[in-house]
């Protein structure tokens, strides 16, 4: 019989934590395909964040480093500027990488340090419980924000690719939104292009994914992603946002 769908051999076969309709579980899929495809499975490090994809060293098949709270950029850093020939990657959610890791993810930016980072936006602190996260939506109501978040209180989502695209440093910055099978491929096509410029000392690279988190928004599966669709990407345009910059010598 013709075999017509695989594990990806860089993910570990083994069953996830995360709730049905996470986004989580798909981008791990996507990030293991781009590593099978690029056949750079012995040289990647992936860089575990906090939140609920702090397991991710137990899913991927490659070497991983776990950082401590918004640390992954540093930490990537570190790693890559050791080991230069490596494909270093680091995962991170919207409250690691956008609240507690702010600094880090600016300054690796500006730096123009050639790592990949996929950034998981899904509007929320998952892990924790569901509270409001810097990316949290105007009027989204979280465990923190029953009445909805108000920007005379708790002010505005903070736009991750806009912010870091003025800088100097990013080669490649890109927002996709997991709504449906069409904008998943391109969420694939633009991880690939993320790791191929840093394969190619491009420097910077970041993919911001729009990811539904349907416990803490209590939600179906199905209307989780209707909502990144409808809600989210009003608020975070789907786009590239910078591809650009020269190879350093
Ligand atoms: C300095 C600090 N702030 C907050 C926490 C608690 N904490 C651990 S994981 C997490 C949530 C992370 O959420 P996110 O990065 O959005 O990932 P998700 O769970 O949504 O995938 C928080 C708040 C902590 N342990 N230390
Ligand atoms: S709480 Fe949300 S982010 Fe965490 S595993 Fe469940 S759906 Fe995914």
């Amino acid at each position: 019989m013709k075999v017509v769908f695989e594990r990806p051999k860089s993910l570990q076969l083994t069953k996830t934590h995360y709730c049905p309709g996470c986004g989580h579980g798909i981008v791990h899929r996507m990030v293991a395909e781009v590593i099978d495809e690029f056949d750079i499975q012995e040289k990647t490090i992936g860089i575990a964040p906090v939140g609920c994809s702090v397991l991710a060293y137990n899913y991927f098949d490659i070497d991983m480093q776990q950082a401590a709270h918004g640390r992954a950029p540093a930490v990537a850093t570190g790693i890559k500027r050791v080991l230069p020939d490596r494909i270093v990657f680091a995962y991170q959610g919207d409250g690691d990488l956008a609240s507690i890791g702010t600094a880090e993810i600016v300054h690796a930016a500006g730096r123009g340090e050639n790592i990949t980072v996929i950034f998981i936006n899904n509007a929320i602190y998952g892990m924790t419980g569901g509270q409001m996260a810097p990316t949290t939506l105007v009027g989204q109501k979280t465990e923190t924000s029953p009445y909805g978040r108000d920007p005379r209180m708790a002010g505005y989502p903070i736009k991750v690719c806009e912010m870091l695209s003025v800088l100097d440093g990013p080669a490649f910055i890109a927002r996709v939104a997991l709504t449906d099978v069409k904008n998943i491929l391109k969420a694939k096509t633009l991880i690939k292009k993320a790791f191929q410029m840093q394969m190619e000392n491009r420097g910077f690279s970041l993919v911001e994914v729009l990811s539904p988190c349907p416990t803490n928004w209590g939600m179906t599966p199905n209307d989780a992603m209707k909502w990144v669709n409808d809600e989210m990407t009003k608020v975070f345009p789907p786009g590239v946002y910078k591809e650009s910059r020269e190879v350093l010598e």
